[in-house]
């Protein structure tokens, strides 16, 4: 019966540690205050560079699938050993005040150490005494013939109940009634705390309502025409799912190196130039915001993408030039290098000639930048790959030897110029229902501009040149492509894209470590 003791309560703690976490989460929600992120942050921090590389290499993003539930359960367990140690107290005083004081603050003293906010706390700390206090049982209701619900306390001797309890046979099943309604009670209880776990997971939402709807940028009046613009050059496409031109916000990619974005107000946000410098400056926001401004569009490509993958997107960005403010500063380096700074403790370094090309952005279509891309100002470098795009940018570092960055500490290459390709997603190819297939999509080669994309719908044998969306005066823009054809049986299709300076994309194929993916996308249709 020791046992059997033991595997409720272990039970209950587990159930306790669940709710815990789901409660965290009610009160802050997906933000730097949820328990699971500093623990997930520390995974992260502590999981080897290779590791990590061949995570994304074999899973892809369900890599962050594993280190997110890895930090859930780290978390479940460490508010689980607090419920138990609070339960097995409360066996020995018997009392179940114990059991819900003990779990409740440890729970909190945890949740406020994890998280540094103590308020927030209250939102784990709270399950976690409740499923203890309302679960934990006296040791005499275990034994006890008449059910939990008929006794009292004076009715039965607890330290008669503990040595019973010693002699008793292990088989639950035969134990007196009186388990059953024990049973019942502490399955009640999980089942409770497992329904408040899922409510909490799902009602988040409709308790607290969703995400605010972004504000317009500062200065954003611009952007509208712009955007207007790009959608004027842009294909009409069959294809109601193919991107326009402009990606919408909510669907653009996403690479960060944490599961949880930095909270960073304007008016909390600042960049300092710092390092080999003439003198250090630090801007604010409202200074940045007062500075030329400009509505630029800029494609994203992530170096970790395979060569038809989906992190590839484009928006028109509201903000200033960098290269007057890193003249203000005049940097003095040997290297000619920098390295680049987000408040999420991402950091990337590259020639100080690329940097002064780049672009602080504080707007992204028209709305201020969302959490997810680096609010409140991110900078923009044209033509590199995406990891050159720091967002909740802080600091530029003017260095005198070059230093690798976060992704070339752990084996990339991917601070240079982007490779040019043609994609062919799923949703660009489209039956037109006359026996004809759309094909079309989106080619990209950094600053040096796409030229042509042909499309061969033989394997290669032979191409033929697609549509292409007009040319834009922004340097960095991708371009739309489109190619209606009438297949007659399976056709191999391959896709490739001449940039600017009339340089074929390369038909070697090479996966994305280190330096980006390469080749000729390939599909079968028909
Ligand atoms: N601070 C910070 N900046 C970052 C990253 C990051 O993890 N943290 N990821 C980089 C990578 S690898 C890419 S591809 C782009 C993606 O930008 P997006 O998430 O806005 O699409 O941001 C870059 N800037
Ligand atoms: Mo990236």
């Amino acid at each position: 019966m020791r046992n059997g003791i033991n595997r409720r309560d272990a039970l209950l703690a587990g159930a306790a540690g669940a709710a815990a976490v789901a409660g965290s989460y009610l009160a802050t929600g997906w933000t730097p205050s949820f328990v699971v992120r500093p623990v997930d942050q520390t995974i992260v921090n502590l999981t080897p560079g290779p590791v990590v590389t061949f995570a994304i290499a074999t899973f892809g993003d369900a890599g962050h699938l594993i280190h997110i539930a890895m930090a859930v359960a780290t978390v479940v367990g460490l508010f689980g050993a607090v419920a138990f140690a609070g339960l097995r107290l409360a066996a020995r005083t018997d009392r179940r005040a114990t059991a819900a004081a003990v779990a409740g603050g440890g729970t909190w003293l945890l949740a406020a150490a994890l998280t540094g906010v103590s308020v927030g706390a209250l939102g784990a700390a709270l399950p976690a005494a409740a499923v203890t206090g309302i679960g934990w049982l006296p040791a005499w209701a275990d034994r006890s013939s008449g059910g939990y619900a008929s006794l009292s306390p004076s009715e039965s001797d607890p330290d008669d109940a503990d040595v019973a309890e010693e002699g008793s046979p292990e088989g639950a099943s035969r134990l007196p009634a009186g388990f059953d309604a024990v049973r019942r009670r502490t399955l009640g209880v999980v089942a409770g705390a497992l329904g408040f776990v899922v409510a909490a997971a799902g009602g988040r939402r409709l308790f607290v309502g969703g995400d605010d709807p972004l504000a317009d940028a500062p200065r954003s009046e611009g952007a509208a025409a712009r955007l207007q613009e790009l959608d004027a050059a842009g294909l009409a496409f069959e294809s109601d799912d193919l991107h326009d031109m402009v990606s919408p916000i909510g669907e653009f990619y996403n690479v960060d190196i944490a599961e949880f974005d930095p909270e960073v107000t304007a008016a909390e946000w600042s960049l300092t130039f710092t390092g080999e410098t003439e003198t250090d400056r630090t801007v604010t926001f409202d200074e940045l915001i007062d500075r030329p401004v400009e509505h630029r569009a800029v494609t994203l490509r992530c170096v970790g993408e395979d060569l038809n993958g989906r992190k590839l997107d484009n928006a028109v960005w509201t903000g200033t030039p960098i290269r007057p403010l890193l003249e203000s500063v005049d940097p003095q380096g040997e290297c000619d290098c920098a390295m680049l700074r987000g408040e999420d403790g991402y950091y990337v370094q590259f020639p100080v000639d690329v940097l002064a090309e780049g672009f602080l952005a504080w707007g992204m279509n028209g709305k201020e930048l969302p959490s997810g891309h680096g609010h409140p100002v991110r900078v923009l470098i044209p033509g590199h790959w995406g990891e050159t795009n720091v967002k909740w940018l802080s600091e530029i570092e003017l260095l005198s030897v070059e230093d690798d960055g976060y992704w070339e500490e752990r084996g990339w290459e991917g601070t240079g110029e982007v490779k040019t390709v043609a994609k062919l997603w799923d949703e660009g190819i489209t039956e037109l229902g006359d026996g004809r297939v759309e094909l079309a999509g989106h080619a990209y080669a950094g600053t040096r501009g796409i030229e042509r994309v042909e499309v061969s719908t033989d394997g290669g044998d032979s191409w033929t040149d697609a549509a292409l969306s007009d040319a834009l005066p922004d340097g960095d823009v991708w371009r739309q492509w489109r190619h209606v054809f009438e297949p007659d049986g399976e056709h191999e299709v391959v896709v490739r894209a001449t940039d600017g300076t009339g340089t074929l994309q390369s038909g070697e194929e090479s996966g994305s470590v280190p330096s980006g993916a390469s080749g000729w996308v390939r599909r079968t249709v028909g």
